[in-house]
């Protein structure tokens, strides 16, 4: 890893930046955690010891910033912002919160005077991996966003006991370990055993008349489960907002069932508690592919129902009444994973808090958002309807009585247009019925937004297509961001002393501010510069894939990375034909003046997706092959490194020279990996999709790969019948890409191994790779050739750069906060509290 060089500081009295404290104050309070919280003394202390104390000592400094801006969100009655995610992908604390702190260089100082390794502390942390991929991950760049642009904000989710599964490899194959983050304690958390939520399931309804006359319902439950907050600071960067993701962990309303152990029924007893923490134990590891199992929605009622719950009492806590409720809360369905949270609401205000039906409609119509993040059929929520009856029957009620009154209106709007009445309808009749969770969330909501440009158009015009119609207004856009503090600051710190020597270190909040660098694009020393601190990315990056692989990089060649879920949209099997058509070319001319390559891979494939784990034995099967052919002389070399995650991505990202963006164009909702490699200088080689489309007009044309169909050649193609054999038979370096593969040479000899894989391109293709082939290998062939003029690539290198200002998360939450929550920055003051804080 690039060192990051600590600032002068001659003097322990040095204050450590904004706040205040001295080296010797970090020390001290360091050496108390040791002493206090993990019982050792310097000598006795084991990494774990040192790593427990730097947390706690960082912890400290938030929970002040905390404890403050709890005190504004009271006294001011501020609008807040609800985010629900069944998702957020986190990754380590300790070092951002390091850098939002802005004592980044003052704790290296610290720690390197008494002999501590902050690089080993911080390598030490297990990272909370609490999602599956982008959605998780875009989650936890909005809550560091929102904290930094002051925004009072209230991230709720579920704390899984087991994250997203750890993947080593076995001969090749995808083995999943189960995620044992909470192992050695988690000192960011603070649980709350005082503040919980009893959630209600199964049961039945019954109608009654209350005192008033007004016919209501009753649902009497066959279960409850208990939910309990854990409370995690989110500090905002160089700001005293400190907001919180508060997730939620189930466990049985009473510990242990005495009546029932008393009359010897001990395993009916426990088996009632299991049953109800089994619902916070497990993330489900499907990444836009539903699999429509009841935990999943026990899961999703679950966290919604206590989020709601929660908000409602903070409402009446500051005396207000719930009328009002949207005023103080703007709440945004991450997905529709959340999307039970309309019918929930309904629920809460109507039959607990007696609401009458109209107020209550008007209150959950104007506080929910939507965001969706997916085109694909296979990943749009519906639950059968027998089983969303059983587990929570007055929700069901309630859809219907949204529905009734929601399909009347549009039945104004559009008389005899049944066919359309059908497709809005919140449930699915046509065979077995369904509930349709998208279809909620957009009834249920003031505004519905896509992710990027085209997948928000896409959106209007495909799958949302009859809502859109109906209320246009309600729609719009929001890009995606990430966030720069740690895509940039913490996983790249050699690039960002670099920037900051020439234009200070404005861009951190204000990222439109890299455009200033453009002006040393063309600046040779700058250049030189800059492609050191690449050399030593790459280096570090090479002894980690030497460690966790054993295999020996070659830092002067082209890193050209894909890293992502493992996916048939996203296409990692087109990166291997053109690996192995690479390949070919050396096997056909071994004296080939080849541009050397390294073309690394990572990512996750869900359990049960047979085609992606298939598609994880092929890179490593190619790899095998082609990185032990003594023809291949280093030109070329492949490698799967294992069980990416938001650690490993910070060391990736930093490191590439080229992006692999490859999905099929109108597949790829947006994308936010393709963000982090520009804004750490990889060149981007893409479809037009997601987002790379926006990506390509803030870098210019010049400075991007394109290749392929766009989203309507592939809805042309497609419609008008698609032969992927005929491309197959008339492609020759094609055919022979894949009979090579078909052949069973790079499986010993085995031919049915990757069939289905091939039988699915000659057959299907579905994604249409054998469409795009040619113009991704040309495409590559361009790359190459432009990497030879290593001055004209660090130029576009440094344009990507200089041209990402769009892509910050801040920007996107500031037009969230602007155009769908109608919430302002509140300035936090930090207060003394006397003697009470250090
Ligand atoms: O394009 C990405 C997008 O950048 C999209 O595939 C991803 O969301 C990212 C953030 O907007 C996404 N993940 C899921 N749906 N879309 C998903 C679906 C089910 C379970 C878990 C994740």
């Amino acid at each position: 890893m690039a060192q990051r060089k600590s600032k002068k500081t001659n003097s322990n009295k040095t204050d450590c930046s904004r706040t205040g404290m001295t080296l010797i104050d970090l020390n001290r309070c360091f050496n108390e955690h040791l002493f206090y919280t993990q019982g050792r003394l310097p000598l006795s202390a084991t990494l774990n010891d040192h790593y427990m104390a730097a947390a706690y000592t960082v912890r400290d400094r938030l929970l002040h910033r905390w404890v403050c801006t709890v005190r504004d969100f009271i006294r001011e009655g501020v609008k807040v912002v609800g985010y629900l995610s069944a998702e957020f992908l986190l990754g380590p604390h300790l070092g951002n919160n390091m850098i939002n702190l802005d004592i980044f260089d003052e704790v290296r100082e610290a720690s390197e005077n008494v002999g501590r390794n902050l690089d080993a502390m911080l390598d030490h942390e297990e990272e909370p991996g609490l999602g599956n991929g982008g959605l998780g991950r875009l989650a936890a760049c909005y809550l560091d966003s929102l904290a930094t642009l002051e925004i009072p904000a209230i991230g709720y989710g579920i704390r899984y006991e087991f994250g997203i599964f750890d993947q080593e490899i076995r001969d090749g194959w995808q083995v999943e370990k189960t995620d044992k983050w909470l192992r050695l304690g988690n000192p960011w958390e603070i649980p709350r055993p005082e503040v919980t939520y009893e959630v209600k399931f199964g049961g039945h309804t019954a109608g009654y008349c209350d005192d008033g006359g007004c016919y209501r319902s009753r649902w009497t439950p066959d279960r409850v489960v208990r939910g309990i907050a854990y409370d995690t600071p989110i500090l905002g960067y160089k700001v005293n907002t400190c907001n919180m993701l508060r997730l939620w962990k189930a466990e049985a309303v009473e510990s242990f069932d005495f009546a029932s152990f008393n009359v010897g029924n001990y395993y009916g007893a426990v088996h009632e508690k299991v049953y109800s923490e089994n619902i916070s134990k497990v993330l489900y590891p499907n990444d836009e592919q539903i699999q429509g199992k009841q935990l999943r929605l026990e899961q999703q009622y679950f966290f919604v129902s206590c989020s709601l719950q929660d908000m409602i009492r903070l409402h009446l806590a500051i005396g207000k009444s719930l009328e009002y409720f949207h005023e103080e809360f703007a709440i945004q369905l991450n997905d529709t994973h959340p999307s039970v949270a309309v019918a929930e609401l309904m629920r809460l205000l109507v039959d607990e808090h007696h609401m009458d039906w109209d107020t209550a409609w008007h209150v959950t119509r104007n506080v929910f958002g939507y965001t969706n993040h997916t085109l694909l059929p296979e990943a749009l929520e519906r639950w059968p309807l027998r089983l969303f009856a059983n587990l929570l029957p007055r929700h069901l009620e309630i859809i219907f009585e949204i529905n009734r009154r929601f399909l009347d209106e549009v039945r104004v709007i559009y008389p005899d247009d049944e066919a359309r009445i059908a497709r809005l309808s919140l449930i699915d009749e046509q065979g077995e019925r369904y509930v349709r969770m998208a279809n909620l969330a957009c009834v249920g909501s003031r505004a519905i937004n896509g992710v990027a440009k085209l997948h928000t158009e896409l959106l209007k015009t495909t799958v949302l297509k009859d809502f859109y119609e109906l209320w246009p207004e309600k729609f719009s856009n929001k890009t995606n961001g990430v966030t720069p503090r740690r895509w940039m600051v913490l996983s790249n710190p050699g690039l960002t002393r670099l920037i900051r020597s020439r234009i200070g270190g404005g861009w951190i909040k204000k990222l439109d501010r890299l455009k200033r660098l453009e002006s040393y694009a063309g600046d040779d020393a700058f250049r030189r510069e800059w492609q050191a601190v690449k050399t030593g990315n790459k280096q570090a990056l090479a002894a980690l894939i030497l460690e966790r692989t054993g295999i020996s990089v070659n830092p002067d060649s082209m890193f050209d990375i894909q890293v992502k879920r493992i996916h048939e949209y996203k296409r990692q099997h087109l990166n291997v034909l053109h690996v192995v058509t690479l390949y070919n070319r050396l096997r056909r001319n071994p004296g080939l003046d080849m541009l050397p390559r390294t073309v690394i891979f990572g990512g996750k494939a869900a359990p049960s997706y047979y085609m992606a784990k298939l598609i994880i034995k092929l890179i490593n099967s190619v790899a095998d092959v082609v990185n032990h052919d003594p023809a291949v002389r280093n030109r070329l070399k492949v490698v799967f490194f294992p069980d990416f995650n938001v650690k490993s991505a910070q060391k990736i990202y930093p490191a590439a020279d080229l992006s692999e963006q490859i999905s099929t164009a109108g597949k790829e909702a947006s994308g936010t990996g393709n963000m982090k490699f520009s804004m750490n200088g990889a060149l981007t080689i893409g479809t037009l999709d997601g987002a790379n489309v926006e990506i390509r007009e803030e870098v210019g044309a010049d400075n991007f790969f394109l290749f392929g169909l766009t989203a309507e050649e592939v809805a042309r193609i497609k419609s008008e019948g698609y032969d992927p054999r005929s491309i197959y038979l008339s492609n020759p370096d094609l055919r022979e890409a894949i009979d090579l593969i078909g052949s069973g040479f790079f499986s010993r000899g085995d031919p049915d191994l990757f069939k289905p894989l091939v039988d699915s391109l000659l057959y299907q293709d579905e994604y249409m790779l054998l469409a795009d082939y040619q113009s991704y290998v040309d495409c590559q062939d361009r790359v190459s050739e432009a990497y030879r003029d290593r001055d004209r690539w660090t130029r576009m290198a440094i344009l990507n750069v200089a041209r990402m200002g769009k892509f910050s998360s801040d920007r996107a939450i500031r037009e969230y906060c602007r155009e769908i929550w109608r919430v302002s920055p509140n300035t936090v003051e930090m207060e003394d509290f006397g003697d009470l804080v250090r």
